[in-house]
């Protein structure tokens, strides 16, 4: 099989293109999107000009989380085709130049994992490979049993991020076993030696097969303390946990080091200290070239599916500043405003009505103006929009069913009808919508019945029709690639604000040696002047527009003339400045 080469931190002037395959083209007519639909669809990938795809789970898994929960990390899923149909595509891939990063999912497997079943034997030397735990006496404890024995309460407090307890009682062992996530995702015991040569053989495998890199799922929360800290050194039992550097050290000691791979780390939790980002990514730190952190995400939902808050630009501007200064000198960012997990970016963070083609482009801008790695994810690059659902039964993901019905049940929420706005809003559905190909049946995902509903705004949203239409959104996409790829400033130059304050705009410098951009964004419905003068020095030389989701084509203007622009309803420009 033909590999890559590549210059080591290829991944800083690159672009990653997630594909999400059930969602993304079916070509056996089962409804759901398989291997050989992405192998279709390689002169597409091509044509937009990514330099990556990060492949979602591929494996063989019962599907109680959609591919998340592992049941052979060697064999292919039988939906998604053979392992010939992955060697296929990883060529096809790398014949266009394309770099290819698998998902590593090893905080857990799925119950259905032989790793697993072995383990619900005690004597047997798998039981360590989880965390099996005695109950409690639930006279002792403040926390309910909703299942296993008579007065037995569950080890601890903990509860899954997908609803309920932590814990699940198993009848055959007569023990708790901990999943983070659904029941039917065990967590992995790291503090097992042989867990983690297991996953070391099993992540060498996949390099020998080719592979250019991974994106490791909620990575860290693979270390987990059991204990109370006495004075509250641990604010919280498995984000970031003791040992979580010298778990991922020891991985790069093992497999990663000296291959000049792409390699994301998924870190889930509220706000992270930047000294532990650039522990994972820093010159000197762990040797991952990338995170993804989930503060920008959390800036407008409350904790549970069913709460929205009003976002607020400032504090999205703020975090971003954090972030671009956080990793300027020591690390890397990766930039991204959606993904399998969150809804679309256009109905988030744009207006997915009135403006949804400008406020797409606009959104798309920042993505790939800003320092780091821009991860376009499918459909982004056509501006697809979240979906119209309205009763419970619409939704399939154990994320939005699960917490949503319990609280149904307990009462915590009076009616689905109370949260459906919310909920609507906040979940991870919205994305997994079958990709939009043409104005056709079922979008021209599948010839039978997709496994998800497509969208119906497809007969004029798609790639057919953004592809014949030169102001479309998929054109704009392929200038800003193009963009990273012409200048130096966008991917290497430092990043300056200089509207932290506004409610509506922004706009920032990038700077390299001689090189400097000028990017205005209006993050609005109505036309605004932008009076940046105060704070940044434009120079008397010429401003050339290099990009403007208003159709503009390059036009030259006097720089310090950019001191106040007007800029139309989400309008987004970038400048190259002459000095
Ligand atoms: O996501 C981790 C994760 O934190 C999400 O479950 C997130 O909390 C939620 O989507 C926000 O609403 C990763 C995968 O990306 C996700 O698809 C999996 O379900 C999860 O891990 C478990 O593997």
């Amino acid at each position: 099989m033909a590999g890559l080469e590549h210059d080591s931190d290829w991944w800083k002037e690159a672009v990653v293109y997630q594909v999400y395959p059930r969602s993304f083209n079916d070509t056996d007519g089962d409804g759901v999107g398989d291997l050989q639909g992405v192998i279709e669809k390689l002169d597409y990938l091509d044509e937009l000009g990514v330099d990556v795809v990060w492949l979602n789970p591929v494996y063989e898994s019962p599907n109680a989380d959609n591919g998340y929960d592992i049941a052979d990390y060697r064999s292919i899923m039988d939906e998604f085709g053979t392992m010939a149909d992955w060697e296929a595509l990883l060529d096809g891939l790398h014949e266009r130049g394309i770099a290819l990063i698998m998902d590593l999912v090893v905080n857990h497997t799925s119950d259905e994992h032989e790793w697993f079943l072995q383990s619900r034997d005690p004597e047997s030397e798998y039981h360590d490979w989880y965390w099996w735990r005695e109950g409690v006496d639930a006279d002792e404890v403040d926390w309910d049993a909703e299942e296993g024995p008579e007065g037995e309460a569950p080890p601890n407090d903990w509860g899954s991020f997908f609803g309920g307890p932590a814990w699940a009682y198993d009848e055959e062992t007569e023990e708790w076993y901990l999943h983070l996530f659904d029941r039917k995702q065990p967590d992995l015991n790291w503090e097992n030696t042989d867990v983690r040569e297991e996953v070391f053989d099993m992540m060498q495998w996949w390099l020998e097969k080719g592979i250019d890199g991974f994106r490791m799922d909620v990575i860290n929360l693979i270390s987990k303390v059991e204990e109370d800290a006495p004075d509250d050194a641990i604010p919280e039992h498995y984000f970031n946990g003791p040992r979580i550097h010298e778990y991922i050290q020891e991985m790069n000691e093992a497999v990663l080091e000296g291959e000049d791979l792409l390699t994301v780390g998924e870190m889930i939790g509220d706000e992270m200290a930047m000294e532990t980002a650039r522990q994972y990514v820093g010159e000197n730190g762990d040797g991952l070239s990338m995170i993804f952190h989930f503060e920008h995400m959390l800036l407008d939902r409350g904790h549970n599916i069913w709460e929205r808050e009003e976002l607020d630009l400032t504090e999205f501007k703020a975090v971003f500043d954090r972030w671009q200064h956080g990793l300027a000198d020591d690390g890397w960012n990766s930039l991204y405003l959606n993904n399998h997990d969150q809804p679309r970016m256009v109905s988030r963070f744009g207006n997915d009505d009135e403006y949804r083609r400008e406020s797409a482009k606009l959104l798309g801008t920042l993505l790939h103006t800003l320092q780091g790695t821009p991860y376009i994810y499918q459909g982004e690059e056509l501006g697809m929009t979240n979906y119209p659902f309205e009763s419970l039964d619409d939704y399939q993901d154990v994320d939005t069913v699960n917490p949503v019905q319990n609280a149904i049940d307990d009462g915590r929420i009076d009616s689905f009808a109370a949260v459906a706005d919310d909920v609507r809003q906040n979940s991870r559905d919205n994305a997994r919508t079958p990709m939009q190909w043409s104005a056709d049946e079922h979008a021209g995902f599948t010839d039978g019945e997709p496994w998800m509903q497509v969208n119906p705004n497809h007969e004029h949203i798609n790639a057919e029709a953004e592809r014949e239409d030169p102001d479309s959104v998929f054109h704009y996409y392929r200038a800003l690639i193009d963009l990273r790829k012409e200048h130096d400033v966008v991917v290497y130059g430092e990043y300056d604000q200089l509207t932290p304050d506004h409610e509506e705009l922004w706009a920032y410098t990038r700077t390299h040696g001689d090189q400097q951009l000028f990017v205005a964004l209006n993050f609005s419905d109505s036309s605004t002047t932008m009076d940046v003068s105060e704070s940044v020095d434009l120079g008397d030389g010429e401003a050339t527009l290099l990009l403007g989701n208003y159709g503009q084509r390059e036009e030259s203007a006097a720089a310090d003339a950019l001191a106040s622009v007007d800029l139309r309803p989400w309008e987004a420009r970038v400048y190259r400045l002459e000095n």
